[in-house]
């Protein structure tokens, strides 16, 4: 019998995965069914042939970003320390989506920060520079950068970390990544200027290395982020803003749609809580509770 050998998993082809393993990579398949394996994993595998194997193990998680799509849970990274929301003004980027990453984010303990690509592109980038700001206020860091140009900007949130690069296709994520690592060559693609869109050019998560503490992944671009994980009766904490006035409703059970006596819904008429983010609190919490 084969020893058990310790892996990373460094890239995730639907049941197909990529494994690093010392100064080795393997091939490897999950025994069984078993699919929940997500790029980042550490996990133990035994080995099939000299550059295949079969992983045994997954090993406990310190984090686990994922979505939904439809009733199924879809892994995006795991153990990782932040996530990377990569917005561009071409195509348009959607508040809703980078609402959601955020939540998403937010209900998985994971860092984030908003990455604004492609701020070459003058007064569009200064528009969308000056939209994004809100969020600062919100405690998320918002950094201007060019994979065109200069993504210096980016490196101090990312050193002795693993970081997830996610957002809509087109944004220009594999762009910032071969901009921080030439080696790491990821396929970019062209953007559809007619539909406003990008192609979804990256269709599997990938990780690379940064420096010798540091690790970048590379992630499908997506159009939806379904938050079915989420529980409808949790969703208000994880708003950071609204965390002084949950407790104060006149309800116990307050939703903080149209309930009299709402402090959520009076902090927002006081200007202290954005059309923006009780417009997605209550677009999530439509989406949850009509599951
Ligand atoms: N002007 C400009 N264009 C950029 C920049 N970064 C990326 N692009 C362009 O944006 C398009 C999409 O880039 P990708 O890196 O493939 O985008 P992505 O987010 O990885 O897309 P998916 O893999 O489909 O999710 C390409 O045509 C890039 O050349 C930038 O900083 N400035
Ligand atoms: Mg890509
Ligand atoms: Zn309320």
């Amino acid at each position: 019998m084969t020893e058990l050998r310790e892996g990373l998993v460094i890239a995730s082809y639907g049941r197909h995965y990529q494994v690093e393993s010392g100064d080795a990579q393997y091939e490897c398949v999950t025994r069984g069914r078993q699919s929940d394996v997500a790029c980042g994993d550490k996990v133990k595998l035994k080995l099939t042939s000299p550059n295949q194997g079969v992983i045994e193990t997954v090993m406990p998680r310190t984090s686990l970003l994922h979505r939904s799509v439809a009733h199924r849970s879809k892994l995006i990274a795991a153990n990782v320390d932040l996530t990377v929301i990569v917005v561009a003004p071409v195509p348009s980027y959607y508040d809703l989506l980078v609402n959601r990453c955020l939540i998403a984010a937010e209900a998985a303990g994971i860092e984030a920060v908003i990455c604004l690509n492609k701020s070459d592109l003058g007064e569009l980038a200064d528009l969308a520079y000056q939209q994004l700001s809100a969020y600062i206020t919100l405690g998320c860091p918002v950094v201007r950068v060019s994979a065109h140009h200069d993504v210096t900007a980016l490196l101090p949130y990312l050193r002795g970390k693993i970081s997830a690069f996610v957002g809509q296709s087109g944004m220009g994520k594999s762009s910032l990544i071969n901009a921080l690592i030439p080696a790491a060559d990821s396929v970019t693609g062209d953007i559809s200027v007619a539909l406003d869109s990008g192609k979804h050019t990256t269709t599997s998560a990938k990780m690379y290395q940064l420096d010798a503490t540091s690790r970048l992944i590379d992630s499908p671009g997506m159009q939806a982020f379904g938050l079915n994980h989420v529980k409808a009766d949790e969703l208000d904490q994880l708003f950071i803003e609204f965390r002084p006035y949950i407790g104060h409703c006149r309800f116990s059970n307050c939703k903080h749609t149209h309930e009299p006596g709402c402090a959520v819904l009076t902090a927002h008429q006081a200007g202290k809580i954005s059309d923006t983010r009780l417009a997605a609190y209550q677009d999530i919490l439509k989406s949850l509770i009509g599951k």
